[in-house]
């Protein structure tokens, strides 16, 4: 039997505010203000000591170094570290902070998971997300794929992917995009890709994912494309600030809960799951269609009510962690409460999780995890030094509480003292896990 484990990202010690994601306009508006590192990791860490207190599988990665230096060669700023800094911020300020990013936090990006039950070879596939769209986070792929093949080292049936080739035509930014929805037997499941429209003319900002790399994903992954289904998000909400799919719509086990919007063409879309899902399970899939008149694409955007972290505490019966934004919406306000009173609906509960850092730059909960179904033999196989027991959270908090900074901007990312003070703290937390 499946089970599902969550992955965090162990939120970096330069966390900031570089206004650098495409297309979220949260990052757009928190440029250049004033960030809190301390603040944002520890936020990180309550929710995952509150996921792991709710008996779900929770794990991280620890932040890799930061800035990156061998990133920063590459691009011309070689030499002396204090003067290659200098340049940097005078030449192109945008670099030094790509270079200083901490958006591998966020991993539901990391990659694109398949579980064993569902592939053609039996294997768990991981893909890790080349986030080749964006500067900053096109850095993360290779680290991410090394750390994932380090955190699954000893499970024999895994294999963890190259990216896919990083080049435009193949802009791949993993789970966010991907839906998995199975039937009342767990190993039966349809997978979802969504992807952007072809001409990156047509909406006001470049669609992160494509078509081309949603359908080679499916086939590195190993799946049945007969239980596959390929959607395009809707230009309308790309246009509105929904950079992922996981702004607008999100799925677990048998129930799909998504806006009006969020598809192109949404009805046929929509009908297009449902028929795969009733063909592979032999049920009707749960949905809840958000209409545009109950919550507006900005509201939705604004408040990431689709990117609350849906959590089965047991087979329909579900918890959703959605942001603190989310509570002080009246349209958000009348939502919830209602999906938890209906009978059909699996929800029971929902808490309200402060994530102030990282909704600032655009990453709610559901962002800042992945999902990976593991059967019993493959978790026993799992390395236990990158699991969120209470004894490592507490030495995370540890080491946030006295070398995490309380205040950064984009000023003190050119300080060398900062740099090496940085790419101190990674290193600690990084042999924590080791
Ligand atoms: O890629 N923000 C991230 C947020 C990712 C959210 N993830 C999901 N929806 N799954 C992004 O846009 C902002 C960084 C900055 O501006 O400094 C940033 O990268």
């Amino acid at each position: 039997m499946n089970t599902e484990i969550n992955i965090d990202g162990m939120i970096g010690p330069t966390h900031h505010f570089g206004g650098l994601g495409v297309g979220n306009l949260a990052s757009l508006a928190s440029q250049n203000s004033q960030s809190n590192p301390r603040a944002a990791a520890l936020e990180g860490i309550a929710k995952m000591e509150l996921v792991a207190g709710l008996g779900v599988g929770q794990y991280y990665l620890p932040p890799p170094a930061r800035p990156n230096w061998l990133w920063l060669e590459s691009l011309g700023f070689g030499g002396d570290r204090r003067d290659a800094l200098r340049r940097c911020w005078d030449e192109a300020p945008s670099v030094l902070s790509a270079a200083y990013s901490s958006a591998f936090m966020w991993t539901a990006n990391a990659a694109t998971v398949s579980p064993s039950s569902d592939t053609l070879d039996r294997l768990v596939h991981l893909l890790p997300a080349n986030l080749c769209c964006n500067l900053h986070r096109a850095q993360e792929a290779i680290e991410r794929r090394d750390q994932l093949r380090a955190m699954f080292r000893h499970v024999s049936n895994v294999r963890v992917h190259d990216p896919l080739p990083s080049v435009f035509s193949l802009r791949d930014e993993g789970a966010a995009n991907h839906m998995r929805l199975c039937g009342s037997d767990k190993n039966n499941a349809i997978h979802v890709f969504v992807y952007g429209p072809a001409e990156t003319n047509r909406t006001r900002f470049t669609p992160r994912q494509s078509e081309f790399a949603a359908r080679r994903a499916a086939s590195c992954l190993r799946l049945d494309t007969t239980k596959c289904v390929f959607v395009q998000q809707s230009e309308r909400a790309i246009d509105a600030g929904v950079f992922h799919n996981d702004v607008i719509a999100t799925s677990h086990q048998n129930w799909l809960l998504y806006h009006e919007f969020a598809f192109e063409k949404g009805e046929q879309a929509v009908e297009a799951i449902r028929k795969t899902f009733l063909e592979t399970t032999g049920e009707p899939i749960e949905e809840v269609r958000v209409l545009d008149s109950q919550l507006p694409l900005a509201e939705a955007v604004r408040t990431y009510l689709f990117n609350s972290q849906l959590l089965a505490v047991e087979r329909n019966q579900m918890e959703l962690l959605c942001p603190v934004q989310c509570m002080e919406s009246p349209a958000v306000s009348a939502l919830v409460p209602e999906w938890i009173s209906n009978p059909r609906n699996p929800i029971q509960r929902a808490r309200y999780l402060p994530l102030d850092q990282s909704m600032r730059n655009g990453g709610g909960p559901a962002c800042l995890r992945l999902r990976v179904m593991l059967n019993a033999e493959e978790l026993g196989m799992l390395d236990g030094r990158y699991c969120a027991t209470d004894e490592r959270t507490q030495r995370l908090r540890k080491i946030v509480m006295t070398s995490y900074p309380e205040s950064l901007t984009v000023d003190d990312l050119q300080r060398l003292e900062f740099a090496d003070h940085a790419t101190h703290i990674s290193k600690t937390i990084a042999a924590l896990s080791q």
